[in-house]
This record gives structure tokens, sequence and C-alpha cells, in this order.
């Protein structure tokens, strides 16, 4: 028989176990119902791109969510970037493969485009990350490797998924560049820990527990 190709998926990643996935959506939920009440975030709607004293529901504002929440490790677009052959031939990934890995969250946020959950990678992990995953989106920028590490939990309409990790890298190096935001407020409940405001609409709640979420690191076809 002849050997066929191996197909590469759209992207590799880590796809979160059923239980900690409803886990997050709830605490996404509790996060945005809770930053939408502080009054420093009410005072700073026109950031958000919202008028003045205007009623805003953050929920419906994010109003697509992935199907299944997963950490993006190396996006393929089966097979049309550039480097996904060499990326899925390694030895590293195809251990991976399968694999349960625990994901550690250490901060939820939260921009007019885009919330997520910012992903500390393990150096297990990092064995699987792309080297270019941050260059790319960055280049003139030396931003540590995984700092793109995320989970997309919502977009505003009409924005893409890619721009999760995108609004991440901004936090990053605006946290490089100066000092950690404006520290405006603090969350209690499951998302307890402090808020952070970083200009241009952009909040950063950093959590005082690191949520841990089951995964699985695979490849998505669909
Ligand atoms: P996300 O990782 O921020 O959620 C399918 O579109 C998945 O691949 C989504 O999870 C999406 O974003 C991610 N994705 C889409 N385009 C991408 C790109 N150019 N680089 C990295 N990840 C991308």
């Amino acid at each position: 028989p002849t050997l066929e190709k191996e197909l590469l998926p759209l992207y590799f990643g880590w796809f979160l176990a059923k239980r900690d996935e409803d886990f997050l959506r709830k605490t996404s939920h509790d996060f945005l119902e809770q930053l939408g009440n502080l009054k420093a975030f009410k005072k700073r709607l026109p950031a958000f791109g919202y008028e003045d004293k205007q009623k805003l529901d953050l929920l419906k504002h994010f109003a697509k969510s992935p199907n299944i929440l997963h950490c993006t490790a190396k996006f393929c677009d089966y097979g049309k970037v550039l480097g996904s052959e060499e990326y899925a031939q390694q030895e590293a990934v195809k251990k991976a493969y399968s694999r349960g890995y625990t994901l550690h969250i250490s901060a939820l946020f939260a921009t007019p485009r885009t919330v997520g959950a910012q992903v500390d990678l393990t150096a297990d992990q990092l064995l699987v990350w792309p080297l270019d995953a941050e260059k790319e989106v960055m280049p003139r920028d030396n931003l540590p490797r995984g700092s793109r590490a995320h989970i997309t939990l919502g977009t505003a309409a009409e924005v893409q998924d890619v721009q999760t990790g995108i609004d991440l890298l901004e936090f990053v190096k605006l946290q490089q560049s100066r000092s950690d935001g404006e520290n405006l407020g603090e969350l209690t409940g499951l998302v307890a820990g402090k808020v952070s405001y970083c200009d241009n609409g952009m909040w950063m709640l950093n959590l005082s527990r690191k949520i841990e979420v089951k995964s699985i690191y695979s490849g998505y076809y669909g």
C-alpha cells in the first residue's frame, strides 16, 4: 500500500477537559460581571469604545466564544503555514501528542477586542512551543518565550481569535517597559485578585491564586 502523507491539523494545542472547561467559562463570566461593575471600569468606558455612562453588558460585548476552550501551541492551517510540517515532525511534538497536561492560569485580561486567560507554560510545555511564536507578532521586541500563551475566552463581534495572543503580548510589553499598570481595585470569589489598568481599555486581573486546568495536547482537524 502507498503511504499517505501525514495530515496536518488546523492547529496543535492543549484542549481543556470538559469539567475544567465548564469551570473556566463560569470563571470568565464572573470576571466580566465583576469587572463591568467596577467603578474604575465604569469611569473608563470611552477607552472601551462606549460612551460615558452608557450601559454596557460585557457578556454581550464579547459576543463570540470558541467552541472548545484551548491554548493554541502551533497554528498550521492544515499545512499552509510555513514551518508546520517541521513543527509536526519534532520528536517533542510526537511525544507530547495525546498526553495530559495541567495548564496554569495566572491572570485574566479583557480589552475592547478580546477576553482571555494568560497561561504560564511549564518547561515541559515549552518543549512544544514554537520558537518564533512571539517574534511573529512583535519582531522587534525580545519577549520571553511562552509569553503569548493564552486561552481565548471570548472576542467582540468582527474580531478574530488570533487577536487574543496579540493583545496579551501588548500587556507583556507594557508591563516590561513600565511598572505593572495602575492598581484599580480587587475582585473576589472565583476570580480573587488585583485589577490593573494599562490604558487603551486594557484590563488585567492578576489572580491571587493560579487556576489549574487539565488538558490534552492534540491537533484540531475540524
Ligand atoms: P487563539 O489561539 O487566540 O484562540 C483556530 O483559529 C485557532 O487558531 C484559534 O484558537 C486561534 O486563536 C488560533 N489562530 C488563528 N490564527 C492564528 C495565527 N495566525 N497564529 C496563531 N494562532 C492562530
